[in-house]
C-alpha cells in the first residue's frame, strides 16, 4: 500500500470546473455549462483525427471513397461537420456560423432551438496540416438577440463586447482547451490515457515582461509606415526597450497561445499589395473577437490598430480586420505608432 495515496481532490476535470463556475451564478440554468462541455467533446474528437493527419496519404485522399463507402474528408471539413453535428440537436443553440461556410448554419427543423449562438473557426491554420504543425479551433458564444424560433444572421453579427464565452483548442504536442466565460482564462490539457481535459493552467495572466513578437515579416514591404516603425521599436532599435525575439508559426491559435503564456504580441496588419487583404486577413467574427475576449480576460488587449476589437460591430459574417493582440502595453504602442505615422 502507498504511504501517501494520491490526492484526487486536486484533479479538476473540465466538467467539474465549468460546473463550479456555474455555481457562482445562482441565476444560471446550466445550459452554458452543457454547451461548453459539448464543445470539449468536439475538441476531443477533432484532436483524435488531427493525430491521424499524415495517414490520409496512405489510407485515402480527400475525395476518395473509403472502405465504409464514405467520402474521405479534409480535416477542416471534418472538424466543421463534427462541431455542427454535436451541437445541432441539443436545444441549446438558436443558430451557428462557421468560418468554413458562407451562410449561417440553421438548426434543423426537427430539433428544438435554444438561447445561445455559436460561431466557430473549425480548424485555424489549416494550411499547416500537411507539415505536422500545431493547429487550432476557435469558438465564441453569444446570447441570441431574436426572441424565439430559428436564429438569424442578426444573432450572429454581434460585437465581441457581448460575448458570453469564448475559447480555443490547440492541437499540438498535447491538446489544450483554453476558455473564458468572463471569469478569467483557464487552460486544460487533454490526458489521452483517460480521455479527459484536466485543469493545468488556472487563471492565466499574460506576463508583464513580453518575450516574443509574432508577425509574418515576409510581408514587411507591404506594411504601412506606422507598422514598420512599430516593428523596429520591438527590435529595440530606439533603445526604449530590450528587443524581443521573433516567433511565427503561421497558426494563429498557436502563436497566440505561446504569447499568452510567455508574454508578447501577435499582429496581422493590412497588406497594401495584396488586394485580398487590404483590410487584413483575419476574420473579426471567428478569429479576432474571441481571441480579443480571451486576451482582455488575461490582462491583455486586442486592437485593429485604432480601436478595441471588442467594440467593432461586424457587418458581415466573413468581414476581415487587421489585428494586434497580446500584452496591453505593446498593443497600445502599436496604436500609438499607427496614429503618428499612418
Ligand atoms: P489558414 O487557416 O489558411 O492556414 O490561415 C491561418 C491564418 O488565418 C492564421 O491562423 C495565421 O496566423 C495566418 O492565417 C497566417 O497567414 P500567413 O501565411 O499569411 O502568414
Amino acid at each position: 500500500m502507498l504511504a501517501h495515496p494520491p490526492d484526487h481532490t486536486n484533479i479538476i476535470t473540465i466538467e467539474r470546473h465549468i460546473f463550479e463556475e456555474q455555481r457562482s451564478h445562482p441565476e444560471a440554468t446550466g445550459v452554458l455549462t452543457s454547451l461548453l462541455y459539448d464543445l470539449a467533446l468536439a475538441g476531443k474528437v477533432i484532436a483524435s483525427q488531427t493525430t491521424r493527419g499524415g495517414l490520409l496519404e496512405i489510407l485515402g485522399r480527400t475525395g476518395d471513397i473509403n472502405i465504409q463507402g464514405e467520402e474521405v474528408m479534409k480535416l477542416d471539413q471534418l472538424a466543421d461537420r463534427m462541431i455542427y453535428r454535436l451541437n445541432d440537436h441539443t436545444g441549446r443553440l438558436a443558430v451557428m456560423a462557421s468560418e468554413e461556410k458562407e451562410n449561417i448554419l440553421p438548426i434543423p427543423e426537427n430539433y428544438p432551438t435554444g438561447k445561445y449562438v455559436l460561431v466557430y473557426d473549425p480548424l485555424d491554420g489549416s494550411s499547416n496540416i500537411d507539415y505536422n504543425v500545431s493547429i487550432g479551433t476557435i469558438f465564441a458564444i453569444y446570447r441570441r438577440k431574436t426572441i424565439q424560433g430559428h436564429g438569424t444572421i442578426e444573432d450572429c453579427l454581434q460585437k465581441g463586447r457581448d460575448l458570453v464565452a469564448a475559447g480555443y483548442f490547440i492541437y499540438g504536442a498535447s491538446t489544450m482547451f483554453v476558455y473564458s466565460s468572463g471569469m478569467g482564462v483557464h487552460g486544460f490539457t487533454l490526458d489521452p490515457s483517460v480521455g479527459e481535459f484536466l485543469l493545468t493552467h488556472p487563471n492565466i495572466r499574460i506576463p508583464d515582461n513580453p518575450k516574443y513578437y509574432s508577425v509574418n515579416q515576409g510581408y514587411e514591404n507591404h506594411w504601412s509606415e506606422g507598422v514598420k516603425r512599430f516593428t523596429q521599436y520591438l527590435h529595440g532599435r530606439d533603445g526604449e526597450m530590450k528587443g524581443l525575439s521573433l516567433r511565427y508559426i503561421g497558426s494563429m491559435v498557436a502563436d497566440f497561445h505561446r504569447n499568452l503564456l510567455a508574454g508578447g504580441i501577435y499582429y496581422y496588419p493590412t497588406d497594401s499589395k495584396n488586394p485580398k487583404f487590404t483590410s487584413g486577413k483575419l476574420r473579426l467574427l471567428y478569429e479576432c473577437a474571441p481571441l480579443a475576449f480571451i486576451a482582455e480576460q488575461a490582462g491583455g488587449y486586442g486592437s485593429d490598430g485604432k480601436r478595441n476589437l471588442l467594440d467593432i460591430e461586424p457587418t458581415s459574417l466573413h468581414g476581415r480586420t487587421p489585428m494586434f493582440i497580446g500584452n496591453r502595453g505593446l498593443v497600445e504602442k502599436a496604436e500609438e505608432f499607427i496614429s503618428l505615422y499612418d
